[in-house]
């Protein structure tokens, strides 16, 4: 948005090609178009001509920061930019947090600011925020402890309070980190506050449970939360310990989506919590890029087997872990194919979230401890890192066409490949003869015959892929259904309100964006949608209490539209892409085809104006529009396994393997593989249309069983049950097919996330990455500012303030701005609300410029800056005759 009309004096912004950032200037004099303009960078220089479309409006001088973006009278790029990055780079603390309308931004500092985040900053936030009414300041800086106090606050008040913390930005820019905080604060809000007035608050609504006034049960589920707390707080370096992994942007990336729900007790303290998770990165499993690495807990148990052989572990595993680790049979990282190049990072390269080197020994001990409480039996952990090991064996198996047979696979003959393939069956409990013939053939029934078929070199490392990324992915989902069962909430406790943190990508355009971007952009439309709600909401109620109708700018952020293109039925591109899995003559490029037909004319679609002969198509997302190829979402999409794998691993003597198989193993699992098989058949038997897929009977059954039993389960623990509404299974798939692709069970996951978030109150954290060289105190403008712009932060902020950035409380206002009409103040008014009406009639111009309120004067964007600048003038006007009737009298 260029500066309106210029004039000499104006000050502005133009943008700088070589940063990416903006010089401040002054406007020397302009013409109908263009302007000339001193650099405040270059004062000596001679003034440079500029179009005004090259520039944006800025803020007085004085009013150029704020702790409120939604303060700033001029809101733009640039205005907003600058907000931000002069108080980060402030010193001697860089002030990491500025509130932006209903969102918190927070940018990574890259050092540890620990007066920051210590228990007296916790205290006076909790303080601050405990007797808040909703919407007020709490009069300190703004944080991320406000943001936790007020919610949890809003839980003292009414015990059946839901809240959701929404922490979003892209990778390595502070997320995980910043839910840690949150937790911390959360975990202890009731000792924060001192234990009387959390106590009182609950009192006064009447509601201390009637366990709580004894006081022995009072200890009792004092000592049940504290237990809780620590667990809840350790289980999010344990799913970092698999879930997470040194990436390019991030050394502890979180290759997942997390929601950590705290259920709390009548007295504020936490009585159980769930974690749910989205999109663990599977792919991952089975290859990394060169400066990136597996999963951390691969590695972890490499150099604790390592350093075991050597005699030198470290740490704290007991004497019965180091020999669980011995019996493994690891060797080091460098030896596997699945963790190299990874392993030839030196692990003291890579630093954690506190700034410390990772030392993978180490961190083994730890992990081993943790999945010791959450696993107290031997046994299952032992299971657990067999579990582990297999699939690195797995990665060592290497397939080649076999001698007797045309292009058929064969494992390849060397003494590794026997090895490792034995030793895979062995940890996994399976024959290894059925191991090898489940990875290199297939039964196929056709015309009422089944017979083997041999698979190609491709597809046969296809399905030890598979199965290996089948493995872990289930084994992760493993440990957050287990930390959910240690964590649930005693049926006696709970009752007392929820929080739901929310640790999920932010937008993301790389060079290439496959279906992992497409779906991780799809969920920030949802959020987005989720957003735009909540916003819309907080302005209605704040138009309404002022007397006010809605100022007419609130569409700017309405996404429904690209929403209605990505996800409605029957034809949203999830159904489309879903529906062409199932026919395997589809290709990438005939999906495309068939979504220019759906879609052409979507104003939020078209294909990439560079055209190449990659099947691609651009969808004008809310924050950008975004080229997707799309020539590996079909084989992502299904990320189907082989039949004869899964049930080999149903029938391990291995319990933990055979459950992860069994029925009810993972979502989608059973059914995908069937229906995979189905597709495999003659056409015959898939009748003419999709809705004729021969759907294994029962699948839909056992998908709702589980859901069921799901809901039931989180009902049991006083938590919110994801949705199972016909909703939610309307909204996942196309029609009558019964196949769930990755595409379409993300969109069921995500349908269940925010039928949990819809209708609670949110705060929104967005993290910013102030540079990619990870250093403090520096911050890269150009990718600041792409950030600001994926987040959607001018219009974010814009529509908070519902099209009038600025409210002037109507004392303040007609005292401040009272000497620009002296007439109109002087006047004798009974009420300040009429005189700020006298006063604004006559000062400002600009129609529709201002709205009276019953407490506020609402200004629109720029009046104030206006104001101001016409104040400063007749000041500096006063003081020029005051000196000159001094001069004249001395
Ligand atoms: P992410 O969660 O947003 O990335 P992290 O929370 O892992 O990012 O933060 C990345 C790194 O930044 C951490 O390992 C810390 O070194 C540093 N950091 C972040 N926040 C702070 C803070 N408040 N104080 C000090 N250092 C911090 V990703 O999961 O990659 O999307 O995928
Ligand atoms: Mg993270």
């Amino acid at each position: 948005m260029a500066a309106a009309k210029l004039e000499a004096g104006d000050q502005v912004w133009c943008a700088e090609k070589e940063t990416g950032g903006f010089r401040r200037g002054e406007v020397l004099g302009a013409s109908a178009r263009h302007a000339r303009v001193t650099f405040d960078d270059s004062p000596g220089e001679a003034p440079v001509e500029l179009p005004h479309s090259a520039l944006l409006a800025a803020n007085p001088r004085d009013h150029e920061t704020s702790e409120d973006l939604g303060d700033l009278s001029v809101l733009n790029e640039a205005t907003m930019l600058h907000a931000i990055s002069s108080r980060f780079l402030s010193a001697p603390h860089e002030q990491i947090y500025t509130r932006a309308g209903l969102l918190v931004v927070s940018v990574n500092p890259y050092r540890q600011l620990p007066h920051m985040f210590d228990e007296s900053t916790m205290r006076e936030y909790a303080r601050a925020t405990r007797d808040l009414a909703p919407g007020d300041p709490t009069g300190l800086p703004p944080h991320l402890f406000e943001v936790a106090g007020v919610a949890f606050a809003a839980l003292l008040r009414d015990s059946s309070a839901a809240h959701a913390i929404i922490v979003s930005g892209e990778s390595g820019a502070g997320k995980t980190e910043a839910v840690k905080r949150l937790l911390a604060f959360l975990s202890r809000a009731p000792q924060l506050l001192d234990a009387g007035a959390a106590g009182n608050a609950a009192a006064a609504r009447g509601g201390a449970s009637p366990l709580a006034s004894t006081a022995l049960g009072a200890a009792a589920q004092h000592g049940t939360a504290l237990e809780l707390c620590a667990q809840l707080l350790e289980a999010g370096p344990l799913l970092e310990a698999f879930g997470n992994a040194k990436t390019r942007r991030n050394d502890n990336s979180s290759r997942f989506g997390k929601l950590v729900q705290l259920q709390f007790d009548r007295a504020g303290r936490v009585a159980g919590g769930s974690l749910s998770h989205y999109l663990l990165e599977q792919a991952r499993v089975v290859g990394h890029a060169p400066a990136e690495r597996s999963f951390h807990v691969f590695y972890q148990l490499c150099a604790a087997a390592e350093a075991g052989a050597e005699g030198a572990l470290d740490g704290a595993p007991d004497d019965g872990d180091a020999q669980m680790i011995g019996a493994l049979g690891l060797r080091s990282a460098r030896a596997y194919a699945m963790l190299t190049p990874g392993a030839q990072l030196a692990a003291a390269e890579l630093r954690d979230g506190d700034g410390r080197p990772l030392r993978d020994g180490a961190e083994c001990a730890a992990t081993l401890a943790r999945l010791e409480r959450l696993f107290p039996s031997r046994g299952a952990r032992t299971a657990l890192l067999q579990l582990l090991a297999a699939v690195l064996e797995l990665g060592q198996l290497r397939f080649m066409p076999a001698a007797d047979d045309d292009g058929r696979a064969a494992i390849a003959p060397s003494a590794e490949c026997e090895r490792a393939l034995g030793a895979a069956a062995l940890l996994l409990r399976v024959d290894a003869a059925a191991l090898r013939t489940a990875l290199l053939e297939r039964q196929v029934s056709a015309a009422g015959e089944t017979c083997r078929v041999r698979k190609s070199v491709a597809d046969a490392t296809d399905s030890r892929d598979a199965l290996a990324k089948a493995l872990y992915c289930r084994l992760f989902d493993h440990i957050v259904r287990c930390l959910n069962a240690a964590l649930c909430a005693p049926a006696e406790l709970g009752g007392g309100g929820q929080i739901a943190l929310l640790d999920i990508f932010g937008f993301e355009v790389f060079e290439v964006n496959s279906l992992e971007q497409f779906l991780i952009n799809y969920a920030n439309e949802r959020l987005q949608a989720h957003f735009y709600t909540t916003a819309i909401a907080r302005v209605c109620r704040e138009y309404l209490a002022e007397g006010l109708e809605l100022g007419g700018t609130e569409h700017t952020l309405d996404n429904s539209a690209v929403l209605a293109l990505l996800d409605s039925r029957p034809a949203g591109i999830v159904q489309l892409l879903n529906e062409d899995c199932l026919f395997p003559s589809n290709t990438a490029h005939s999906f495309v085809h068939k979504l220019v037909a759906a879609h052409g004319a979507h104003s939020a679609f078209s294909l990439p104006k560079v055209r190449s002969s990659a099947p691609a198509f651009t969808v004008r997302h809310y924050a950008l529009p975004v080229t997707y190829d799309a020539s590996l979402f079909l084989s992502k999409n299904k990320h189907a396994l082989f039949l004869e794998l899964t049930q080999l691993m149903a029938a391990s003597d291995q319990p933990l393997v055979a459950a992860l198989f069994g029925e009810g193993g993972a979502p989608g699992g059973l059914e995908q593989e069937l229906v995979r098989q189905a597709s495999q058949l003659s056409s015959a038997t898939l009748g003419a249309g999709v809705g004729g897929v021969g759907s294994p009977a029962g699948a839909r059954g056992a998908q709702l069983g589980r859901a069921a039993r799901r809901a039931a389960a989180a009902r049991a623990r006083g938590v919110d049950a994801p949705p199972t509404s016909a909703r939610r299974s309307a909204r996942a798939g196309g029609g009558a097919t019964h196949f769930v692709g990755v595409a379409a069970s993300f969109c069921e996951a995500l349908g269940s996330l925010l039928d949990l978030l819809e209708g609670r109150a949110s705060s929104f954290v967005r993290c910013i990455k102030p540079n990619h060289a990870r250093r403090p105190r520096e911050l890269d403008a150009r990718l600041v500012s792409r950030q600001l712009a994926c987040a959607g932060l001018v219009d974010a902020v814009r529509v908070s303030r519902g099209g009038f950035p600025s409210r002037v409380p109507l004392a303040a206002f007609a005292e401040r701005f009272g000497l620009l009409a002296p007439g109109a103040a002087s006047r004798a008014t009974p009420s300040p609300r009429q005189a700020c009406a006298a006063l604004c009639a006559t000062v400002i111009a600009q129609p529709g410029g201002y709205r009276l309120g019953t407490s506020r004067v609402f200004l629109a964007s720029g009046v104030l800056a206006d104001l101001e600048r016409a104040r400063a003038n007749r000041l500096a006007r006063a003081a020029a005759t005051l000196q000159a009737v001094h001069r004249a009298r001395s």
